[in-house]
């Protein structure tokens, strides 16, 4: 059984995360911004028999980060598994005319606080000898696409921030994994686009997009491959999608 730390873990691949890991056997460290959804998730899975802290925080928030991970009781401290989820996609306006403040809430949360996190967690899993650090990257961090420069740039950087930690930790037991999703229909198109539906669902028209299980899947799968296995990097695209911008929607 390992102790799993999954930051935005209440909604889309955070929350099936959480799901997928409960089902695995495992206990959880669930963070997210929303304490009544932390509240309610806790409850379900706590009702499957799952053991689960909850911590509220924003992972912008380096000082409520600190307090929460340092104030950890020693039963919950050995985190085995740090799934850096907490991340989002604000606006898609070509780079020349976007919102900064969308960009910074981006950068403070998808590169930012994914640091926040691995700094926080990992000297822990190199002190036990055991860890494991599952981020969330995208396709978009492969090649940028129309009005996603910001975004791109940002996952960009989780990929650099992942092999850059691999590099660190290649001599210890630690094991970095990035995932990086294509298509996944979650509030993802809606949080984009500040709530607008029908912008939202136009996404997802003409193809079966990927759901927040089937990455979850993949996520249980390298924290359960043996320990000389290390899942470095997957590729994850709905069976329409070639790349970042090549999407052949069906009539
Ligand atoms: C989400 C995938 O292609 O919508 O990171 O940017 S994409």
């Amino acid at each position: 059984m390992k102790t799993v730390l999954i930051t935005g873990a209440t909604s889309g691949i955070g929350l099936a995360c959480a799901r997928r890991f409960a089902q695995n056997g495992d206990r959880l460290i669930l963070n997210g911004r929303n304490a009544q959804r932390l509240a309610d998730i806790q409850a379900e899975l706590q009702a499957g028999g799952t053991e689960v802290l909850t911590l509220c925080f924003d992972v912008r928030d380096r000082e409520a980060a600190t307090a929460c991970i340092r104030g950890l009781t020693r039963d919950w401290q050995g985190i085995d598994v740090l799934v850096n989820n907490a991340g989002l996609a604000l606006g898609l306006e070509p780079e020349y005319e976007g919102s900064e403040e969308d960009w910074e809430t981006m950068i403070d949360t998808n590169i930012k606080g994914l640091l926040t996190m691995t700094r926080l967690v990992v000297p822990g899993m190199i002190e036990r000898g055991r860890g494991h650090v599952i981020n969330v990257g995208s396709v978009a961090g492969d090649a940028a696409y129309a009005g996603g420069a910001v975004y791109c740039a940002t996952k960009a950087a989780v990929k650099a921030l992942t092999d850059g930690l691999r590099i660190d930790v290649a001599g210890t037991p630690v094991r970095v994994t990035n995932l990086k999703p294509g298509l996944v229909e979650t509030n993802f198109s809606r949080t984009r686009f500040h709530g607008d539906e029908d912008r939202a669902a136009r996404v997802y028209q003409g193809i079966t997009p990927l759901t927040g299980d089937d990455i979850a899947d993949v996520a249980v799968y390298a924290a359960n491959a043996p320990e000389h296995v290390q899942i470095a990097e997957v590729l994850i695209l709905a069976t329409h999608q070639a790349s970042a911008s090549l999407i052949v929607r069906q009539p």
